[in-house]
């Protein structure tokens, strides 16, 4: 059986990956229906060497849409519902439903039976929720997390195609002694870091940092689990990295640890420090898995451990995840 899908948001650092992605999986896409905003609607794109006129997102985009996966951005409070009502199941990218008790917050490899209770969307979280999560899961259910500190190295794509120019256009300007004007983020960016993504919130928190502790306590149903964050721009363009401080409730030791992560779905394990290997953003981009290495045991407390999490956040933190569900959906057959 193949799918009709609608991508929504076509055009931007997520929906191109999405096509992507969709390709290399083989997914059964039926028709392919390629949205975006006014600005890019009438463009044409070339995809597995047909061409595809980008269409306007608007209510009457969806009829006849098995599956509309959302890019993100404010489309999704336009637009899912009125994809739900045309029959459609909306995978959705932005932050808008995550955290609505009534709307599935899925990682397949984590809670991928959260599906099966999706009202016609289903949530994908946020890009460093997801990376974290894959590595917390299967350490959670071997030894039970009692806390998280977590400190997050993000990449400028995070804030899509025009955080990679600015980064790339400030560089030079930098280089040559050029002033430079910040546009996409709140300071300069190059041969610089900046602990601050998206908006402040409760507590002097940013957004970001709530994303990962409100999103991971729902996705691993565990809704007290103490988790604090630090989130951080960093000059590098592509793939998030994240130090993760894990205390259990039992012990379990680094090689414990290794074990169990290497069996565990959609993690890789980059640990051989004698050969200085472990895992780094240059070397995770256009991957699909959570890479994880630096595993030890934290030598300050009983039962902790430290971990080095990096994973591609335009794959894994958002396009690849969204086709997982996808495939999930299809697999349970809740679609
Ligand atoms: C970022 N987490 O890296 C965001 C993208 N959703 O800015």
């Amino acid at each position: 059986k193949k799918y009709n899908v609608a991508i929504v948001g076509a055009t931007g650092a997520v929906g191109q990956e999405l096509l992507k992605v969709l390709a290399e999986r083989n997914f059964p896409v039926g028709e392919l229906r390629l949205l975006a905003s006014a600005r890019s609607a009438g463009k044409v794109v070339t995809y597995q060497g047909q061409e595809y006129t980008i269409g306007l997102t608007d209510e009457k985009a969806f009829a006849g849409i098995d599956i509309a996966l959302f890019a993100g951005g404010s489309a999704s409070t336009e637009f899912a519902q009125a994809a739900v009502e045309a029959g459609a199941v909306v995978i959705d990218n932005s932050s808008a439903f995550r955290m609505d008790p009534a709307v599935p917050l899925v990682v397949p490899e984590v809670n991928p039976e959260d599906v099966d209770w999706h009202k016609g969307i289903i949530a994908n979280p946020n890009c460093s929720t997801i990376i974290m999560a894959v590595a917390l899961k299967p350490l959670h259910d071997a030894a039970g997390i009692e806390r998280v500190v977590v400190s997050t190295y993000q990449a400028v794509s995070g804030a899509g195609k025009e955080g990679i120019t600015e980064l790339s256009e400030q560089t030079g300007q930098v280089l040559r002694g050029e002033p430079v004007d910040p546009k996409v983020f709140a300071h300069p960016i190059a041969f610089n870091l900046i602990p601050h993504i998206d908006v402040f919130q409760d507590g002097d928190y940013t957004k970001e940092e709530w994303k990962m502790i409100k999103e991971t306590r729902k996705i691993l149903h565990e809704a007290d689990m103490r988790i604090t964050a630090t989130t951080v721009r960093v000059p590098v363009y592509r793939s998030h990295s994240e130090s993760l401080n894990i205390e259990f409730k039992r012990k379990i030791t680094a090689a414990e640890a290794k074990e169990i992560l290497a069996k565990a779905p959609g993690v890789i394990v980059i640990d051989d420090v004698q050969n200085k290997q472990y895992p780094m953003p240059l070397y995770t981009s256009d991957k699909d898995e959570v890479f994880v290495g630096r595993i030890r045991e934290d030598l300050s407390i009983d039962q902790g451990l430290n971990l080095w999490v990096v994973a591609d956040q335009i794959r894994k933190g958002a396009a690849t995840n969204a086709i997982q569900i996808a495939e999930v959906l299809i697999q349970r057959n809740r679609i």
